[in-house]
């Protein structure tokens, strides 16, 4: 079995698959450091935990992470807050930085003696539609190399080489552009508040989410083809603060900026998530924008879907779970994807004051206050946040 790709898909696919005695080998363009330091998701669904601590992979994140569930939104009409712990399903995120999680998998995956060839980078997959696939490496030191599997598993990302490697027309890609684009910040600043916030301004989104005791995430919404050094610190601290409200509702713990990233909401997936030995796995298999933060738990899931499917092919020559890979990880990829779809209509609205515009900003007001009244309302979403 080969795996392209060292995320949290690869690595807990590697992980399930080794420990049930699968010979599997991952292949990661980046270094070891890169991905151990790579700042990006932190809220853990509680179906996501179950799986990881199924399979014994979620010490760390009980060592270290923390137990979250409170959002707060602020708009023109005042603040309220949503404990979803007691809402929904009654479940719980558990706020533990991806770089943490992907340094406890790859720990644990090279430890039970799993082979990972860093800086490798996959070229091409090749015979994909063979029972014998074959991948096209260019190896640490610059020379080509060939791996050869039964399968292979495109954990790759969305620039991934197992999505380019699929011939065309083999898929249907569907893709959203959601027309918001955001600049996603890490300061090194203890969260300001004891909840996820989420301020929706005329000046456009804030948000705010922790993710350790020192370090916060902050999203900035701005417009398309804004460069992430464009603004100075202090202007995005005061910008924050104005969206925040921070007057109205206390100030903001101020830090060093240490990461930027300008991220264009889109959407995109592909149907069938299979061709031929070649499976499609996380962002691979479909990009979902972060305003729900869905992409590393859909990630989980469907790494340990495919495992299983894989152990039962490879060890009980059964390929039922195989054949049903595609279908089955779409079905909770589409339900995420609308409620990601729909949080960004909560969150944003357009920009102007005609006609049009003033009647989508009315339609997101009314949104959010049938959020902030209406239990029915309140339980959907609590089960949608929080589950995958
Ligand atoms: P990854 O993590 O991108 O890993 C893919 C790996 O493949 C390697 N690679 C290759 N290796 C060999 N050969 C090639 N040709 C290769 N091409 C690429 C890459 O180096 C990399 O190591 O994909 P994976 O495993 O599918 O995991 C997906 C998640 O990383 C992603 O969905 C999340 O980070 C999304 N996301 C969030 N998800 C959540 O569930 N909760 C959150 O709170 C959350 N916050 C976020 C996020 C994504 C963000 N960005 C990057 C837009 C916050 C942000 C700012």
């Amino acid at each position: 079995m080969v795996i392209l790709g060292a995320g949290p898909a690869g690595l807990v696919l590697g992980n399930l698959l080794q420990d049930s005695g699968i010979d599997c080998v991952i292949l990661e363009r980046a270094e070891r450091a890169h991905i151990q330091t790579r700042a990006r998701a932190g809220f853990l669904a509680a179906g996501t935990v179950r799986i990881l601590e199924r399979h014994g992979l979620a010490e760390g994140l009980h060592r270290h992470g923390q137990a979250h569930s409170t959002c707060e939104f602020r708009t023109e009409d005042g603040r309220f807050r949503l404990d979803y712990s007691t809402l929904g399903r009654g479940e719980r995120h558990t706020v533990y930085p991806q770089q943490l999680l992907v340094t406890d998998l790859l720990t644990r995956f090279l430890a039970a003696g799993g082979r990972v060839g860093f800086g490798a980078e996959a070229v091409a997959v090749r015979d994909a539609d063979t029972g014998r696939p074959r991948v096209t490496v260019r190896e640490a030191d610059g020379r080509p190399g060939e791996w050869r599997a039964r399968y292979v598993a495109g954990c790759d990302g969305r620039h991934g080489v197992a999505r380019r490697s699929l011939p065309a027309g083999s898929v249907r890609r569907q893709h959203c552009d959601h027309g918001v684009t955001w600049l996603g910040l890490l300061a090194e600043a203890p969260p300001s508040l004891d909840a996820v916030g989420y301020a929706v301004h005329e000046r456009g989104f804030a948000g705010h989410m922790a993710r350790t005791s020192e370090v916060t995430r902050y999203y900035l919404q701005c417009e398309r083809g804004t460069r992430p050094d464009a603004w100075s610190e202090e202007w995005i601290w005061d910008e924050l603060a104005l969206r925040m409200r921070a007057a109205q509702y206390g100030p903001l713990h101020r830090g060093r900026v240490v990461q930027r990233a300008v991220v264009d909401l889109e959407s995109d997936v592909l149907e069938p998530l299979r061709h031929g030995s070649l499976f499609l796995v996380g962002d691979a298999a479909g990009l979902i924008s972060p305003s729900a933060a869905k992409g590393a738990n859909l990630a989980v899931l469907e790494a340990s879907i495919l495992a299983r499917a894989l152990v039962d092919a490879l060890v009980h020559d059964d390929s039922e779970g195989l054949d049903a890979y595609s279908a089955r990880c779409l079905s909770y990829i589409w339900r995420a994807q609308e409620f990601s779809h729909w949080m960004i209509g909560l969150l944003h609205g357009p920009s102007g004051s005609d006609g049009t515009a003033s009647f989508h900003n009315s339609l997101r007001r009314s949104r959010i206050t049938s959020l902030r009244t209406s239990r029915s309302r309140q339980d959907w979403f609590a089960e949608h946040y929080v589950g995958v």
